[in-house]
């Protein structure tokens, strides 16, 4: 494996690998989602930060930070759990394409066998292991950072945690407090009484110091998010753990560098920065001041003699500071369907040629930074639908329980293990967030149930876990295709393991038990059957009617909620819906990849339910 690969399947157990929230008294969940509750665990993703108080790190938290803590049982794992997928895609044991990573030459030996020489410090079968400069525990009370040169890292101390190794404290001193700022003691913590227009937990940030815009062009210093947590530097050993490398993950980033300034690399609504909470990689949105068009900036007072100081950062933008307002989406009215064709966003396609195509998204928009998911983008995902319910002649608001997949204008599929009889149930299409009504969003009542006759949930297993939607049509339309409702395919035939398919959903993440209200999405792999039916993973409970996908190193996962919900694969540049989300043992654990119902098994019965009542 060579690095890159050693840092994505480290992001896929451990940055997406959501800590629980509860323990499972069951080993299997495949219940249906309340999004008003749940019984904490995983997921697919994580999700934005709510605003907190601002709060300050003491010396109790950095001695109580369990990250600086003893090594778990499963740190500096070296085990290569995807050797499985490299065995599969391996090229018959020659040299082309060369198997060898990290630059390694590759030797071939005999017909089908190959040896790779690996440049210095890489290691293993294909040189995949590389050097681990940051090994835990090696920065003491402080967070390692990568360098380019030798001995490339350096320990950034939580302060009064002292250099070299973060190991012993001095309170204020030195002063860490730039810009002539006070140190006042306090036991074992400090404070930085700042000099008149300078902040920031060491008075680094300057009275100019705001973004304009969204922040794209802000190369500020503040390194604090709007709760008070301390960015993590962009060099993190940290991040790049947890599988991201904000150096190419970004549409820009030119504004990174060795430093934690906030930054918004990726088009985002204000800087933000990553924190660790843990051994949780968090994000969120910094404390940084808006630029305010007038007046002009005050003149700075003139700058005392600072300490040395965090890497320089280019002058900060010249008119004063005022914080940002919160950017709060004018609430929107859900139209009732069939829509107006004068509505821009709706217009329908004309009925005879209505979801005559499948599975053609809206081109992607790179939109990032959901841990172990992605915030989907409008029109990416457009089959992806929301069931929800409410008691029968209720008028309480439907909540949702479930995702479905769009596979025609008048029917979804969605888990037979959804449908709950004695509810009204209803979908939404076209809609991303859950809690807002979006212009884009048709609502259609479902008419019609139809679970698999052999629908079956045992304790350890859910067979024939699929069910039929009809919606309630008017003059033989229900949904009307639009770029943010389209119908996904159905495949024709099996794909290949180790193929990488999307999950999507609004169901519990790292984040929130309770669920994301933005719908996300995640990669996985799709898993062999055999190897999914070891005894270490399902054993023999899995049967033709499912296959399971995700990492088998854990991490990304979809759960509760998300259930019903689409796997598709790209297959000849189209989206076919190749499963759909059944249950797994808890959500992102090692060895217990995500279970989805194998829908090209059910073709022939979605067929014949679909034509009977057509
Ligand atoms: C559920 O409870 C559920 N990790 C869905 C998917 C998975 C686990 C649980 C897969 O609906």
């Amino acid at each position: 494996m060579n690095l890159k690969l050693l840092f994505f399947c480290l992001f896929l157990a451990v940055i997406l690998i959501p800590a629980e929230l509860k323990p499972h008294k069951h080993k299997r969940h495949h219940r249906r989602h309340d999004h008003d509750h749940g019984n904490g665990s995983h997921e697919i993703r994580g999700h934005k930060h709510g605003k907190h108080l601002k709060r300050k790190e003491r010396f109790e938290d950095i001695i109580n930070d369990q990250f600086f803590g003893p090594l778990g049982d499963d740190d500096d794992d070296d085990d290569d759990i995807s050797e499985w997928l490299f065995d599969l895609q391996e090229p018959t044991g020659q040299c082309n394409p060369n198997p060898c990573q990290n630059n390694g030459v590759c030797k071939e030996k005999g017909r089908k066998k190959f040896k790779c020489n690996c440049p210095k410090h890489f290691k293993g079968r294909r040189c995949e292991r590389g050097p681990k400069f940051c090994k835990r525990g090696l920065c003491g009370r402080g967070e390692c950072v990568l360098t380019s040169s030798s001995p490339f890292y350096e320990c950034k101390c939580k302060h009064p945690f002292q250099p070299p190794y973060c190991r012993t404290f001095t309170v204020c001193e030195p002063n860490p407090c730039k810009n002539g700022g006070r140190c006042i003691k306090d036991g074992n913590d400090y404070d930085c009484e700042c000099p008149s227009g300078f902040r920031g937990r060491f008075c680094h940030v300057g009275p100019n110091d705001c973004f304009d815009d969204d922040g794209e062009s802000y190369r500020g210093t503040v390194t604090e998010t709007i709760n008070g947590d301390e960015c993590l530097y962009w060099n993190s050993h940290f991040i790049l753990q947890k599988g991201t490398d904000p150096f190419t993950s970004f549409e820009d980033s030119d504004g990174l560098g060795p430093h934690n300034f906030c930054r918004n690399p990726d088009g985002d609504l204000t800087p933000w920065c990553f924190f660790r909470r843990g051994q949780k990689l968090l994000w969120n949105y910094c404390d940084v001041d808006e630029c305010s068009e007038a007046p002009p900036a005050p003149p700075a007072p003139p700058a005392p003699p600072a300490p040395p100081a965090p890497p320089a950062p280019p002058a900060p933008p010249e008119s004063p500071a005022s914080k940002p307002q919160p950017t709060t989406p004018a609430p929107t009215q859900k139209p009732i369907q069939p829509p107006q064709p004068s509505d821009p966003l709706q217009t329908p396609t004309p009925s005879p040629i209505l979801f005559r195509t499948c599975g053609k998204p809206q081109p992607k928009k790179v939109m990032t930074r959901i841990f172990g998911g992605l915030k989907v983008s409008p029109g990416a995902l457009p089959w992806q639908v929301s069931l929800q319910v409410r008691p029968k002649k209720s008028t309480q608001p439907h909540r949702h329980i479930c995702g479905g997949v769009l596979i025609d204008s008048c029917w979804i599929l969605t888990a037979g293990h959804c449908i709950e009889q004695g509810n009204d149930m209803q979908v939404v299409m076209g809609g991303l967030s859950l809690d807002t009504d979006e212009p884009t969003e048709q609502i259609c009542n479902v008419e019609e149930a139809i679970v698999h006759e052999n629908y079956r949930e045992t304790p350890a297993s859910v067979h024939n876990d699929i069910a039929l939607l009809r919606l309630e049509a008017t003059d033989g339309v229900c949904a009307n295709e639009t770029q943010f409702v389209k119908a996904a395919c159905l495949p024709e035939g099996p794909l290949d393991d180790g193929d990488e398919c999307t999950i999507s959903g609004w169901g519990t993440t790292e984040e929130s038990e309770y669920g994301s209200n933005h719908l996300l999405e995640a990669n996985v792999l799709l898993i062999n059957q055999e190897k999914c039916s070891e005894s270490k993973i399902y054993g023999s409970v899995l049967d033709n009617s499912m296959f399971c996908a995700g990492h088998l190193q854990g991490g990304i996962d979809a759960c509760k909620g998300d259930s019903g919900g689409p796997l598709t694969c790209e297959h000849n540049n189209t989206h076919v819906i190749y499963g759909l989300v059944s249950w797994g043992d808890q959500c992102g654990k090692k060895n217990k990849p995500g279970v989805y119902s194998r829908v090209t098994h059910f073709l022939d019965w979605i067929k014949s339910k679909t034509q009977a009542s057509s």
